[in-house]
């Protein structure tokens, strides 16, 4: 089996083996993503985000089954990331088997990824596994991760649209999203509007969009600071929020729209370009980051290690002093 010439024509196997060897990082992994880069920047990529147990998975099931249905049909991609459980347990199986009446169709491949060490470990994993699918010609990958840390924001980031879901009566939620969630949303979809308080919660986000809309231009825009780009196109993205039912599929026909016009806009725009160099500097800092780090820590004696720690403790030295030492080699 070559994984690089079996993963290039879509060999289910090929995929599946070569994402288990970059979270393993099993040597020759890096390779085999060298070679498949080339290949890339052909898929949309959609990163569906929000609370626990708000209806992401179910969501992101009728998304692929609506662009399996979609004139010509597009191939589609699911990476389901779960920042919380370090083992594959139950939660990786509850994605499996609610995604399972995706099984069967040979256009729609579903992989669920989670932390085997690091969460930074993690994000780099997912933004290679999107290579992946994306160089064995998936058309869409959807990336779903839960919450809205800084590991899920990482990941949010590896998308062109984001989707963040919300359900009714998270009072608090709502509240939490000011902070982070807020800045990485394209696109709200206001999930379980078959329970009461959905109105509510499409009211508040609304209200939270005015508030942010004079001083922001909203969406990732902002957070990458293309605000300025924004401003001089004269083009502002105001994030549409969908009701759904994704039990039922009801409202997924509005939520594919919003997502098409979000690309749309991105291209039009002029944005796109913009925000795939974004992608691509910020994925190639956190490497380096990671890959410095790694280098650098490799060289120090665990001794040497530890005794600066001690002396932290100790307040012999501080933190600053430290990193100049260590950095200097003494
Ligand atoms: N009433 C109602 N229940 C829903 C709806 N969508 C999903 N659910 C249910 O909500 C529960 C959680 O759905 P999931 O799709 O697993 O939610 P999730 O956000 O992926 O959950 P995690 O990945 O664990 O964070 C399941 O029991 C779903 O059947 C909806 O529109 N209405
Ligand atoms: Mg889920």
């Amino acid at each position: 089996m070559n994984l690089i010439q079996d993963t290039l024509k879509g060999n289910r196997r090929a995929i599946a083996r070569l994402i288990s060897h970059i979270e393993d990082e099993v040597p020759g992994a890096r390779e085999a993503l060298a070679a498949l880069y080339p290949h890339t920047g052909r898929a949309y990529i959609v990163g569906v985000t929000g609370a626990p147990g708000t209806g992401k998975s179910t969501l992101v099931n009728e998304l692929a089954k609506a662009y399996r249905r979609w004139n010509p049909p597009r191939t589609v991609g699911v990476i389901a990331v779960d920042p919380t459980s370090p083992f594959s347990g139950g939660a990786i199986l509850g994605d499996r088997i609610r995604m399972r009446d995706l099984a069967g169709d040979a256009g729609i491949f579903v992989r669920s990824m989670a932390t085997r060490g690091s969460l930074g470990g993690l994000a780099r994993a997912t933004a290679d596994a999107i290579k992946v699918l994306d160089a064995a010609g998936y058309e869409m990958i959807f990336v779903e991760t839960v919450g809205a840390g800084q590991a899920e924001v990482d990941i949010a980031k590896t998308a062109y649209t984001t989707i963040v879901v919300e359900a009714p009566g998270l009072g608090d939620e709502i509240q939490a999203l000011k902070a982070g969630i807020m800045e990485i949303a394209d696109i709200f979809a206001v999930n379980k509007a078959d329970r009461e308080g959905a109105d509510h919660t499409v009211t508040a986000i609304q209200m939270m969009l005015d508030l942010n809309h004079a001083s922001h231009v909203g969406g990732q825009a902002l957070r990458r600071g293309s605000g300025q780009a924004l401003r001089l196109s004269g083009q502002v993205w105001r994030p549409p929020v969908c009701k759904t039912i994704a039990v039922r599929g009801e409202g997924v026909p509005d939520l594919v729209q919003a997502i098409e016009a979000h690309a749309a806009f991105l291209r039009e725009s002029g944005l796109f370009g913009q925000r795939e160099r974004e992608r691509v500097a910020a994925e190639f800092e956190h490497l380096l980051r990671e890959q410095l780090m790694r280098q650098f820590v490799s060289r120090i004696a665990p001794e040497q290690w530890d005794e600066l720690i001690e002396r932290m403790v100790r307040r012999e030295v501080d933190p600053y002093t430290a990193a100049e030492m260590l950095l200097r080699g003494r």
